[in-house]
């Protein structure tokens, strides 16, 4: 087996990959970082000294790639299955790649936001940033809901990397600003996402971790 994935199973971005590889049974190492410990956070930045995860290596190739995106984007040229998480049609493809970036920089990222600030401690809290992030997020539930009023999957009938974006980030997102009952759209994409084989197995998968989640 020639890829290992550094990882975490709580971390969004690591689900957004573990997705795309268990959409298509892709074999690979789970290898866990737990980056709270100190020689294995050290361990992890001697492979990628920005120290943040997903990565993935591939000893075929005698590649370490990061960053959630680019990893899919070689999976599914590499590691093609069933699911095909790029679209071939060149106009398609760019428009997937383009609702990866929305998912992630209009929905993942405030998300982010405004659960780092809750880890920070106290003085250090940015409550304006806080704000901003949540009303971000509003105007992007409010585009994905008028978005997905007549659509199975991010991209239409096909799922693609642009949901194994949109997973993760929702499920985090809905957990701070909750969308179920003001965006049906988005609240029944959702729905579908949580019913999706390869996102209930990671989502399963984190539930151990589950408390670690800062209220
Ligand atoms: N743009 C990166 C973001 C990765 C990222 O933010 N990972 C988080 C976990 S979800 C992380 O490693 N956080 C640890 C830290 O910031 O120290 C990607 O798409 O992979």
């Amino acid at each position: 087996m020639s890829l290992t994935l550094y990882f975490h199973p709580f971390s969004s971005y690591c689900q957004k990959v573990l997705i795309a590889l268990y959409e298509n049974d892709t074999a690979f190492e789970p290898r866990i970082v737990d980056l709270t410990d100190a020689a294995e956070n050290a361990a992890f930045k001697r492979l990628w000294p920005i120290g943040k995860f997903p990565v993935l290596r591939d000893d075929a190739s005698a590649l370490t790639i990061a960053e959630s995106t680019i990893i899919i984007e070689y999976l599914a040229q590499h590691y093609p299955g069933a699911t095909r998480l790029i679209p071939a049609d060149p106009d398609l493809a760019r428009e997937c790649r383009a609702r990866d970036r929305f998912y992630d920089l209009h929905v993942h990222q405030h998300m982010q936001t405004i659960v780092g600030d809750r880890l920070r401690p106290a003085g250090k809290k940015d409550s304006f940033g806080v704000e901003q992030a949540k009303s971000r997020l509003e105007t992007a539930f409010g585009m994905i809901d008028a978005e997905m009023a007549d659509k199975t999957w991010a991209m239409g009938d096909a799922f693609s990397m642009a949901d194994c974006a949109a997973a993760p980030a929702l499920y985090y997102a809905n957990l701070l600003v909750p969308f179920g009952k003001t965006h049906k759209n988005l609240a029944a994409y959702f729905d579908r996402l949580m019913a999706r084989p390869s996102f209930a197995r990671a989502v399963k998968e984190a539930e151990p971790y589950r408390a670690f989640f800062p209220t």
